[in-house]
């Protein structure tokens, strides 16, 4: 449903949405609060590395607030085998380059792409580090690839 992106998208681009759901694409954070406050849903973002190692975190809470809350995070209940690395999200609002909700005096997203970013993140899945998706090393490697996906549970 959302994978790794690497423009500079604006605060509207990220509302909306955009991409293609084979390439690189953003449900719109409008659908995104739409679906996980109507209901219970659990996160799973699939990470693979350049050798195609393939990693997993779960979270059985995500919840994404209304535009009023900035798009605000809600994560929790993880699993999985690469780490807990959204927790330092948690709580926090959405930025993009147009609107800075982070907790730097600069803006994250700047250099760091949209995200839910804190000072800045532990995990970005829209960040291109070093030519991979920044979340953590998978056996020594950037991540590759990224795919977040939401169930209703
Ligand atoms: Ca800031």
């Amino acid at each position: 449903m959302l994978q790794g992106i690497h423009a500079a998208k604006t605060w509207t681009e990220c509302e909306n949405g955009f991409g293609n759901v084979n390439g690189e694409y953003w449900l719109s954070n409008k659908h995104i609060h739409r679906l996980t406050s109507s209901g219970t849903y659990e996160l799973r973002i699939d990470l693979t590395d350049k050798n195609n190692n393939k990693k997993y975190a779960k979270y059985k809470t995500f919840i994404v607030g209304d535009a009023f809350s900035q798009y605000k995070l809600t994560i929790g209940g993880y699993s999985g085998d690469v780490g807990d690395l959204l927790r330092y999200h948690n709580g926090m609002k959405f930025t993009t380059v147009d609107r800075d909700n982070d907790e730097t005096r600069t803006n994250c997203a700047k250099s760091q792409e949209p995200w839910w970013h804190k000072s800045c993140s532990n995990s970005a899945l829209n960040y291109p580090s070093r030519e991979k998706w920044y979340w953590v090393y998978i056996s020594g490697h950037y991540v590759k690839t990224s795919v977040m996906m939401i169930r209703k549970v």
